[in-house]
């Protein structure tokens, strides 16, 4: 019993201590099929800093590129634009990368992300120091999950 306070204790402790900078909660990945060269990661980021930072993009030994995305309306047709100086992470606040929004996408596949994998992808900030993240691979949470359609063209 004893043992076990103490890990809880410890555990409260790691989380207090990791609250004070950029925090990465909930990251997960769509599920690929076979073949699809990109994937979309999506995550909820809190940067609990006094100052904005910006999420650069990262690195995964899954793909041979990992970017940051967002949709934009090109005259009523959605696409995917790399994010130019990185997804804003404005200081005391959480960004949420979702489908149909901010996300991160892996580029050149090398495997299929199927359910239940964990994928490790490190996430490079402006100002603060990288992250390794584990990622989930999960079919979309609810319907509607057409909203990271790749059919969609693709602005590259
Ligand atoms: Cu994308």
């Amino acid at each position: 019993m004893k043992k076990l306070l103490g890990a809880l204790m410890l555990a409260a402790f790691c989380q207090s201590a990791a609250a004070a900078g950029i925090t990465v909660g909930q990251p997960w990945a769509r599920a690929t099929v076979e073949g699809m060269s990109m994937g979309g990661a999506f995550m909820n980021i809190k940067n609990d800093t006094a100052k904005d930072d910006f999420l650069l993009g990262g690195s995964s030994p899954v793909a041979d590129k990992v970017e940051v995305h967002s949709h934009v309306n090109d005259n009523g047709v959605m696409r995917m634009r790399e994010v130019a100086g990185g997804i804003p992470l404005k200081a005391g606040q959480t960004t949420e990368l979702k489908p149909g929004s901010y996300h991160i996408m892996f580029m050149g596949l090398k495997k299929q992300l199927k359910q239940g994998d964990k994928v490790p992808v490190t996430l490079q900030f402006k100002h603060a120091k990288p992250q390794t993240v584990t990622v989930d691979v999960n079919t979309a949470p609810k319907a509607g999950g057409n909203a990271h359609n790749h059919g969609v063209k693709h602005a590259h």
